[in-house]
């Protein structure tokens, strides 16, 4: 938690490592979410939040969007990163440059030199929407690292190790908060503890969180 008592910043460190491989920036995109969510918002306006549906046949309780080259999709057939948007049939908006900024300069900061993102998947959570414990291996290189931008209402953040059976760490994930996460992280399984209600100044009651990767 930030909180600014006579000029002194008296929340935590401002950079938490979760393990080696992966660091938490606290407050990092904090500068920017005036602009980021301006940017959010014209890209759900191309291309809607909708709630995907798994391999199994479940619909996420997360609505999801994306921005660049290509996004991230599921459907029964599987999980892929497409250049449509399966809804529109169009193109995924492009990557807003001052995005893919944040993103590279999160990444230099955890010591990953030259991240170029060309996916960016945008997921807004309501009360009691939550993410699975799972892997992120659907991309071609895990070389490149990912970045995860959390904006609006805090959640918890889960995060175990390289077997689903690995003890979890949790995690508060706040407006403004960017974890970087790679090398030998990289496959970690993590998920998202159900969203608690709340009221965001700037958001309401969601929570929204961008990943950029390095698909292909
Ligand atoms: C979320 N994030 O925070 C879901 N994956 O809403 C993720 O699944 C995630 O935050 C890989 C790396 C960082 C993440
Ligand atoms: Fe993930």
């Amino acid at each position: 938690m930030t909180d600014l008592f006579d000029g002194f910043e008296i929340a935590g460190p401002a950079r938490e490592p979760l393990a080696p491989g992966a660091v938490l920036l606290r407050g990092f995109a904090q500068p920017h979410a005036t602009e980021l969510l301006a940017a959010i918002e014209a890209i759900a306006a191309q291309a809607p939040f909708r709630r995907m549906i798994t391999p199994g046949g479940h619909q996420m309780s997360v609505a999801m969007t994306n921005c660049g080259s290509v996004g991230w999709v599921t459907d029964r057939s599987g999980y892929r990163y497409d250049p449509v948007d399966p809804d529109s049939g169009q193109r995924w908006p492009a990557m807003p440059p001052l995005l893919r900024q944040l993103a590279e300069q999160a990444a230099s900061e955890a010591g990953f030199a030259a991240f170029a993102p060309d996916a960016c998947l945008i997921n807004c959570y309501e009360p009691g929407a939550k993410m699975s414990l799972h892997q992120d291996r659907d991309e071609r290189d895990v070389g490149a690292p990912i970045v995860s931008v959390s904006l609006g209402l805090p959640a918890t953040f889960l995060f175990g190790g390289l077997k689903r059976s690995d003890k979890t760490q949790r995690y508060r994930l706040a407006h403004g908060d960017v974890v970087v996460w790679g090398g030998p992280a990289r496959l970690a399984f993590h998920g998202v503890a159900p969203l608690a209600d709340g009221e965001h100044a700037r958001l309401g009651r969601r929570r929204i969180n961008l990943t950029f990767r390095r698909a292909r």
